[in-house]
């Protein structure tokens, strides 16, 4: 199906105002190929989306709104999908966590503390020479890593695409998503990224850095944007300087995603709350507006604890049990994915099993 036929004005707007990445037809011929041979080697794609998107305030951004999100769990459930046998689109915010690394690169230890020097004595009793180790408390672990990655990487199951920004992220989604149309409902579409719902758009975005001092007596900025027009702008108060911004809504493109862009396709959204109290809410409202799959809530203080699973069927938690003494903590996406896992098997038996069959 064509994305542009069941495209709603706000969307054909949001990617007619906004300029696409300028690499994005060389990158869709690459997750086409990725697909292509995944699929023809019996395995199935999952896009992951992890991290968090900006907003930039200025075309020559120097400011832009950001959200919370480092990318755990986006990059933590691309290792568990990998393991489980999927080729993995992981679609991240340039320098959050990536699978593998993520285990090294974000920690509150620094990467060379987990090596140490091991290294000769010289005949005066003295260091001569010598060679990096990993530190053998750290060793059996990162050979389970290094391994896992190893295999990643020969086999190339796993692509990864950068964004930074909202737009970014949403001409990129779309791209794959359309790409991976030709496997049907082999496509599983995993959306755990932190993706902004408000925007400046393009026709009151300044050109330059927002300025919050006084310019009387500069030159005359080229581009200004008058005042009135901006979307972000330093207003002088009784108290004081204020920086003013008026965003739009980013229009709702989960349901074009699985509407038009991705319409076989097992699609599971997530959603997070710091309100227990509405949490629940949320899930089910979502999952009535767009109609898809599955809804992973979560809490922010709790995300790496408890999630609960919403579908038309109703809910289900699950949570990591408690650490026995002397026991590391399992990770609570190796209990999310093989569940996910077990459900798009169930959706794509029943497609194939159903009515329109054959
Ligand atoms: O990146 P992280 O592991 O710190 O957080 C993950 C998360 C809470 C962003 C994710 O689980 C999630 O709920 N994503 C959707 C957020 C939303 O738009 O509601």
């Amino acid at each position: 199906m064509n994305s542009s036929t069941i495209a709603s004005p706000d969307e054909n707007e949001y990617f007619e105002t906004h300029s696409a990445p300028p690499n994005l037809p060389e990158l869709s011929r690459i997750v086409q190929g990725f697909v292509l041979r995944h699929h023809a080697a019996g395995r199935h794609v999952v896009l992951v989306s992890s991290g968090g998107t900006t907003v930039p305030l200025e075309n020559q951004t120097v400011r832009f709104i950001d959200n919370f999100s480092a990318g755990t769990r986006g990059a933590t459930s691309a290792e568990y999908f990998l393991e489980a046998g999927y080729a993995v689109v992981f679609l991240h915010r340039q320098f959050s966590l990536l699978p593998y690394s993520r285990h090294y690169s974000h920690s509150t230890n620094c990467f060379l503390d987990y090596l140490s020097e091991w290294g000769r004595i010289g005949e005066d009793g003295n260091q001569a020479g010598g060679d990096v180790v990993v530190h053998s408390k750290y060793r059996a672990q990162m050979l389970d890593v290094l391994r896992k990655y190893r295999r990643a990487k020969e086999g190339r199951t796993l692509l990864l695409l950068p964004f930074t920004t909202v737009t970014s992220y949403l001409f990129l989604l779309r791209e794959v998503a359309m790409q991976m149309q030709m496997i049907g409902n082999g496509a599983l579409f995993y959306l755990a990224a932190a993706v902004s719902d408000f925007f400046v758009p393009p026709d009151r975005m300044a050109e330059h850095k927002i300025q919050s001092g006084d310019l009387s007596g500069a030159p005359e900025t080229e581009g200004a944007k008058p005042a009135t027009q901006a979307a972000a702008t330093t207003k002088e108060t009784g108290a004081g300087k204020k920086l003013v911004i008026d965003l739009d809504p980013v229009p709702k493109f989960l349901k074009r995603l699985v509407e038009g862009w991705a319409p076989e396709a097992m699609i599971i959204s997530f959603k997070l709350e710091t309100d227990p109290n509405i949490l629940l809410y949320k899930c089910r409202q979502a999952l009535e507006r767009y109609r898809h799959h599955l809804v992973i809530g979560n809490l922010l203080s709790t995300r790496k604890f408890e999630v609960v699973f919403v579908d038309k069927e109703g809910e289900q938690w699950i949570r990591v049990p408690e650490a026995k003494d002397g026991e590391e903590q399992i990770e609570i996406e190796s209990l999310i994915i093989p569940e996910v896992v077990k459900r798009h098997e169930i959706v794509m038996s029943a497609k194939k099993d159903g009515p329109m069959a054959g």
